[in-house]
């Protein structure tokens, strides 16, 4: 490939494309379990509104945008909450995709304030929001917003499954789309009735405190608003205001019929059952022939799903006060039946769902009026009224959105497990063609001879029975255990999701796991101590890494840092693992995702790779073609992403990266960065280029290391980096690399007090102090030429000053 552009362009596209497989992702340690998020987008900083901390889009590790989105922000006299003083700015289709860890109803909701900046008035944007399947929101637009009040829209979502979540953003033809604030967290169960986890969205469209004042977030559990109900009643004369502030929360009772008990502040705020409206019974006004009606416009003929919230708080006595309640003008249920117990106890608050759809009058009335028949007392009440429309139209989303370099913003919730961990998992022939392969040459391997199997039951008591409490990480993956096997050893378990895959033979990574790491022993990899794959459980046991990830110690953590000699200790160990791979007894092996979340440090900081979940093992067929790019973003080979020709030299690619890190403590992609700063490997160069070294280092490192063996580091790195894999050193190159700065390192610490009394891990591979001179080869790509590079995607546009 003689031309840089195309190959840019090649690997921007590749990029992409990865971004659009990210539904699989593979295990890492290091996530963390999340169901709950609030977004304050197009901002690096975390804003606190009535107990939400609303995280900054911006912030590394947390979430990552394309090219595709900019950020706006508006003055800072806008409104009195600088939530909404930023805002992600959309041109074309894109999406905030959510890791979700546990499925059941979802509340979402969408904050737009439509300020104006010198570059866009957000009121002119005119757009769609959807999930994968349905709209939630068409041609919608925020100028109707009023004064200081931020368009919040609210939305009920059933997520039957733990993929990512996206929430899609679609502009109009020559329009934009805009967003401030995302919240997404799952309901309180005994908030949801059954109903409403219905296969369709639904979108709150009114709710109201009937009889009371206006509640803001601040007075409900769920940050709710609820609206006065004034403007709704079709005759304000013929109601009155009622008011108790007793309420009856210890009824034991729960559904009454189709009724059910509001035991819960979940379900509405005291506040909402403390006032209501009643009859106004006059001689002008009988009961027999007066009602008291509300009416809301709503879309024309669309299903919506009404609750309606009462207590009895007019002072009559118990069962006294029975009353129908209609929608439309059609009867639906009659209040306070004498078959119904929860009327026989005053002061408890209930509620009552049902559907009903509008008609074409694009209307929907509530009423309320006395049963002649059952009634003692003639009156009627109503405290809450909440109406949700049910969203049955179909997003268009474009379905070879993997064709189209447009989906823009993805954002990952991950952490540790890396701002980009967007293992692409392209299925294709060639995984048949593995898993067929791996099968064939364990047959008889993987369920008989390795001796390592483990009883369900064992794994059950070891883990507590999957106690979420022992929970160390979560991937796309599963879900990983702290735990101790009956014979007292520490391990890390790794449980496989459960997704009806398991037709007979269980995902291909699992067996293909399991007979790499069979094969394995090594100091510096992770060890397999057994499996167990009983009925649909797919379960691998690890030795426990006492101290996580490398990444931890490097950047975004409280762990104390690390001292060079540490650093280079670590890549030494690491880079051993990574030979052993290669060329070690079992040979063959391309771990191919190699990065600072997959090299573990046990107890004594010595390093091992772990997560072999992408290895493939076996002789290298140098004229196969893979079709199947995997890996993480940040650490992948250029090369390989082009050719899809996997190799040794892969890794080693992924292993400069690392080492990189190692040196710069930070991630090698950070958007929180001056654009040319934010690809690591290219600033890196850039700097050593510019003699500016010094500008690049951990600060925690500055000063500590030995300025030549820091030349040697940087130099093998360098060499790792080579564009062709040609160019690249083998891992045993490497090795003896690492093992020459730390020599070179510690000639000149000699005499120094030894800081830290780690184990050399390098001992095993002492070598003679032979000097060798780095190969030179042409330097990467510089930040001079950053313009077409993926370092782009990360980029954005920001408007106003910075706050
Ligand atoms: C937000 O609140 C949390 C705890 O409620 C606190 O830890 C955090 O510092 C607060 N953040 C800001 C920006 O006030
Ligand atoms: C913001 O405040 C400044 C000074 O108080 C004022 O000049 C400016 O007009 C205000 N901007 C807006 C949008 O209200
Ligand atoms: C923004 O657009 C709205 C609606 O088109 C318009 O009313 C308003 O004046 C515009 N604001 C600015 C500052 O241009
Ligand atoms: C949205 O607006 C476009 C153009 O104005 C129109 O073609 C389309 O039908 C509208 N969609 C809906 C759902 O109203
Ligand atoms: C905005 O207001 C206009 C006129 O009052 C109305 O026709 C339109 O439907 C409103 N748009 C929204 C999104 O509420
Ligand atoms: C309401 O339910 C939620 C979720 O089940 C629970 O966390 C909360 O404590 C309950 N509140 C009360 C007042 O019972
Ligand atoms: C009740 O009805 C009477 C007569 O219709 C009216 O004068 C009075 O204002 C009403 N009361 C309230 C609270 O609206
Ligand atoms: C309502 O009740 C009054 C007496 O209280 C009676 O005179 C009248 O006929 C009744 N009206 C209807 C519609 O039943
Ligand atoms: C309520 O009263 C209005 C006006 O008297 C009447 O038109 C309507 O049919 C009544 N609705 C019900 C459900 O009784
Ligand atoms: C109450 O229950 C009895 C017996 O089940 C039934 O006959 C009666 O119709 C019910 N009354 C109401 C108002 O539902
Ligand atoms: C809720 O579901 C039940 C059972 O499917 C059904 O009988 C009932 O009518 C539904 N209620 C509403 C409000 O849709
Ligand atoms: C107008 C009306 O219905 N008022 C009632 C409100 O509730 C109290 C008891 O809390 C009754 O005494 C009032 O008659």
């Amino acid at each position: 490939m003689e031309n840089p552009h195309t190959y840019r362009a090649l690997h921007i596209l590749l990029f992409y494309l990865l971004l659009q497989f990210s539904s699989l992702h593979f295990l890492s340690l290091a996530y963390e379990v999340q169901e709950k998020y609030f977004v304050n987008c197009g901002s690096d900083a975390n804003e606190n509104l009535t107990g939400r901390n609303f995280i900054g889009d911006l912030k590394p590790d947390s979430f990552s945008f394309s090219k595709k989105s900019e950020i706006i922000e508006g003055s800072s006299n806008l409104t009195t909450s600088s939530l909404y003083q930023t805002a992600r700015v959309f041109s074309q289709q894109s999406y905030y995709s959510f890791e979700i860890t546990e499925t059941g109803t979802y509340l979402v909701r969408l904050h737009f304030f439509p300020f104006s900046s010198p570059s866009r008035n957000l009121s002119t944007a005119v757009f769609d929001v959807s999930d994968s399947e349905f709209i939630l929101m068409s041609n919608f637009t925020a100028k109707n917003s009023t004064g200081n009040s931020a368009v919040i829209k609210e939305f009920f979502l059933g997520i039957i499954s733990t993929d990512s979540f996206k929430l899609y953003f679609t502009p109009q033809a020559s329009s934009f789309a805009f967003v401030n604030a995302i919240e997404v967290f799952l309901s309180p169960s005994n908030f949801t009735p059954e109903n409403y986890s219905s296969s369709f969205p639904l979108h709150t469209t009114y709710r109201v405190n009937v009889g009371g004042p206006k509640l803001t977030p601040d007075n409900d559990p769920l940050w709710r608003n609820w609206d006065t109900d004034d403007s709704y009643l079709s005759d304000p004369n013929a109601a009155v205001k009622n008011q108790s502030s007793a309420l009856n929360k210890n009824y034991p009772g729960e559904n009454d019929g189709l009724v059910a008990v509001a035991s819960n502040d979940s379900v509405a705020p005291d506040s909402v059952y403390q006032t209501a409206r009643a009859m106004n019974i006059t001689t002008s006004r009988p009961a027999n022939s007066s009602n008291i009606t509300w009416s809301f416009s709503v879309s024309r003929n669309a299903g919506h799903i009404v609750r309606a919230h009462f207590c009895d708080i007019t002072g009559a006595a118990p069962g006294n006060v029975v009353f129908n309640l209609y929608s439309n003008g059609n009867f639906r249920k009659e209040i306070g039946s004498v078959n119904n117990t929860i009327s026989q106890h005053p002061g408890v608050p209930f509620y009552y769902d049902f559907k009903v759809s509008s008609s074409e009058s694009e209307l929907i009335t509530i009423s309320i009026r006395p049963n002649m028949e059952d009634a003692t007392d003639k009156n009627a009440f109503l405290n809450g009224l909440e109406i949700l429309e049910i969203m049955e139209g179909k997003a268009s989303i474009s379905k070879d959105e993997s064709k189209k370099v447009n989906v823009a913003l993805v954002v990952g919730s991950v952490l540790g497990g890396g701002l980009f961990l967007i293992c692409s998992f392209i299925i294709g022939f060639m995984l048949c063609l593995k898993h067929r392969k791996v099968k064939k040459r364990s047959r008889g391997g993987i369920s008989h001879n390795l001796g390592l199997k483990i009883p369900l039951a064992e794994i059950r008591s070891a883990t507590h029975n999957f106690d979420p409490k022992l929970q160390i990480g979560v991937g796309g993956f599963g879900y990983v255990y702290k735990a101790i096997l009956s014979n007292g050893t520490k391990v890390a378990v790794k449980r496989c999701k459960q997704e009806g895959q398991r037709s007979g033979q269980g995902l291909p990574e699992f067996e293909t796991e399991i007979l790499v790491l069979s094969k394995i022993r090594h100091r510096h990899l992770v060890s397999l101590i057994g499996y167990c794959d009983e009925g649909s459980e797919m379960i691998l046991v690890y030795e426990f890494m006492e101290k996580g990830t490398l990444r931890g110690y490097l950047y975004d953590s409280d762990e104390p840092r690390l001292s060079w000699k540490q650093r280079l200790q670590i890549c030494i160990g690491s880079a051993s693992g990574l030979e052993y791979l290669h060329k070690g007894a079992a040979g063959g092996i391309i771990h191919r995702d190699v990065k600072s979340t997959n090299i573990l440090l046990d107890e004594n900081l010595v390093a091992k790779v772990a997560d072999f979940g992408l290895s493939k093992s076996g002789p290298l067929d140098e004229t196969h073609v893979s079709t199947v790019v995997k890996g993480t973003i940040g650490y992948l080979d250029p090369e390989y992403m082009m050719t899809q020709q996997l190799t040794e030299k892969s890794d080693v690619y992924s292993f400069g990266i690392v080492l990189l890190e190692v040196l710069c403590g930070r991630p090698p992609i950070d958007i929180t960065v001056p654009r040319e700063q934010v690809n690591l490997a290219e600033w890196v160069m850039f700097c050593k280029k510019q003699g500016l070294l010094e500008e690049v280092i951990d600060s925690t490192l500055k000063g500590q290391i030995d300025p030549s063996s820091l030349r040697h580091f940087i130099e093998t790195a360098e060499k790792c980096l080579q564009h062709d894999s040609a160019d690249r050193p083998t891992m045993a190159d490497v090795l003896w690399d690492l093992d020459y700065a730390l020599k070179l390192h510690q000639t000149e610490t000699l005499g120094e007090s030894h800081e830290d009394s780690t184990t050399t891990a390098s001992s095993a591979f002492l070598l003679p102090t032979i000097q060798r001179f780095p190969s030179l080869g042409s330097t990467i790509t510089g930040a001079d030429e950053m313009e077409s590079t993926e370092s782009e995607i990360f980029s954005q546009l920001r408007i106003g000053d910075a706050r």
